[in-house]
């Protein structure tokens, strides 16, 4: 009977520690590039905030938009950006880590079906441990974005230089 009880301690103060540092993952501003008709591939962009006590190691990436979700980065290669996987993202405990174009980055590849602007994209982050942390990314079309913000910078600087030339 001693033992039972101590058993059912051991057991109980485990699963108390367990549910203690269960570690939480938020991702804001998730985005998915739109892809165009034919294209193979596409990305996710989001800030992933840390709020446990422990660092987060993601190892890897879940998705029915794609067949091959991976973590992606960028290394310097003799002064060449290139993308390449990576076997982990960490987020420090209590930090940020953001996931943008140019940087670190979901990659999509082989794409189930055409990401359409407006749409929504169902990521699966996994960690180390296997613990999973679902992702809902908005479809943006973000070269027309980026075309616009441009083209908009450019008026800009062509009212404000006025009848200059
Ligand atoms: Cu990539």
């Amino acid at each position: 009977m001693k033992q039972l009880i101590s058993a059912c301690l051991l057991v109980c103060a485990n699963l108390a520690g367990a549910y203690a540092s269960a570690q939480t993952l938020e991702a804001t501003d998730a985005i998915a590039r739109a892809s165009i008709p034919g294209a193979p591939n596409s990305a996710a962009f989001m800030t992933l905030s840390n709020t446990s006590a422990s660092d987060i190691s993601l190892v890897s990436v879940k998705s029915d938009v794609a067949k091959r979700p991976e973590l992606h980065g960028h290394i310097n290669d003799n002064g060449v950006m290139r993308m390449r996987q990576r076997e982990s993202i960490v987020i420090p405990a209590g930090g940020q880590v953001v996931l943008k174009p140019g940087g670190l980055h979901v990659m999509l590849l082989g794409l189930t079906d055409r990401l359409m602007p407006g749409g929504q994209v169902q990521l699966t982050l996994i960690d180390e441990a296997g613990q999973e942390y679902p992702v809902t990314a908005e479809v943006v079309d973000m070269r027309q974005h980026t075309g616009v913000s441009s083209k908009q910078g450019a008026m800009k600087g062509h009212n404000m230089k006025g009848h200059n030339h």
